[in-house]
């Protein structure tokens, strides 16, 4: 079973416009559909629509955080939540004709140090049945930057692996508790490296040097020209099939949710890496946020190559 942590949960609306966006005007939205978000909930979807089981813990509050649990329900999505006083966030993507996607990310209302505290538990408890654990997603105001230390820390005192997708100071502060696996773009390998990564060769020899820190697997996405990972088999560059793209919202989450599949199944580094490609490629040609349709990855799968680079 897979454990699936979100501290930031969210009700994420994607809304679909007949026509470009117009700043400044009113717009009337084609239609709207409601998905229980937050990166970790993406990532547990695309964990059962892998045919792997799945739980999801973290944080939820008030109306949505009620309407979240539902939506998940609806999912067939087990979880045992923590529950604040705070309400669960809202997360808006405005889909237009032309491909377009803009997300509006709230920050989340506060949540409380004792909630953590509470989660630690609830996720010590819990770890003694699960094979991995994934972290996803920003880190709510009122708790602070290192909370995913103490949580890697716990899986790995129990000898679970920990995927970690976060981004900005949440992930900078993590890195002392050397998470199995990290999946940072670019921008967040120079930050970490404090070094410019802009060539291709400079980002193999990023993922490289940070992979010998300690990290099992870096996972560095490179959007339309694929993914690497750099781990102790060596550096792997993979290559999904070209597409027309229906909405990406999401596609990170569930590369996240098949590289822990990937490691649940004990599947080697870079067929891990090729299954979770063809997922991400095949959460993009899904209209809906964090879905995909489990055939399509399979065809998907037979066209996407991994090559060792190094
Ligand atoms: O990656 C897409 C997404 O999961 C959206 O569904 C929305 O929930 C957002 O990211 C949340 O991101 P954050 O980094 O704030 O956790």
């Amino acid at each position: 079973m897979i454990l699936t942590i979100t501290l930031n949960t969210s009700i994420d609306k994607a809304y679909r416009l007949d026509g470009l966006l117009v700043r400044g005007s009113v717009m009337r939205v084609a239609s709207c559909s409601d998905s229980a978000g937050g990166k970790g909930l993406n990532v547990s979807r695309s964990i059962k629509t892998c045919g792997e089981e799945v739980l999801a813990t973290g944080f939820v509050g008030g109306n949505n955080g009620q309407l979240l649990c539902e939506l998940l329900d609806s999912d067939g999505i087990p979880h045992e939540f923590v529950v604040v006083e705070n309400e669960t966030r809202c997360c808006i993507n405005v889909l237009e004709p032309d491909g377009c996607s803009t997300e509006f990310l709230e920050a989340g209302r506060e949540i409380h140090e004792d909630s953590l505290a509470q989660l630690e538990a609830r996720v010590s408890a819990l770890l003694p049945l699960v094979d991995v654990v994934t972290i996803s997603g920003s880190i709510p105001p009122g708790l602070p930057a290192t909370s995913y230390v103490r949580l890697i820390s716990l899986a790995h005192a129990e000898g679970k692996p920990c995927i970690l997708d976060t981004s900005g100071t949440a992930l900078m502060d993590s890195l002392e508790a050397l998470p199995t696996v990290i999946k940072p773009n670019a921008d967040e390998i120079s930050q970490i490296l404090g070094k410019t990564t802009g060539t291709y060769d400079e980002l193999l020899q990023a993922a490289r040097e940070l992979h010998t820190t300690g990290i099992a697997q870096v996972v560095i996405s490179l959007g339309g020209k694929g993914a690497l990972m750099a781990c102790d088999e060596g550096i792997f560059h993979g290559t999904a099939p070209n597409i027309d793209v229906v909405n990406p919202v999401g596609a990170g989450d569930t590369m996240v949710g098949a590289l822990a599949v990937g490691i649940s199944r004990k599947l080697s580094a870079p067929e891990q890496l090729r299954f979770a490609m063809a997922c991400a490629t095949a959460n993009c040609l899904s209209a809906y946020t964090g879905r995909f349709e489990k055939e399509v990855a399979n065809r998907l799968l037979e066209q996407t190559t991994v090559e060792q680079v190094f």
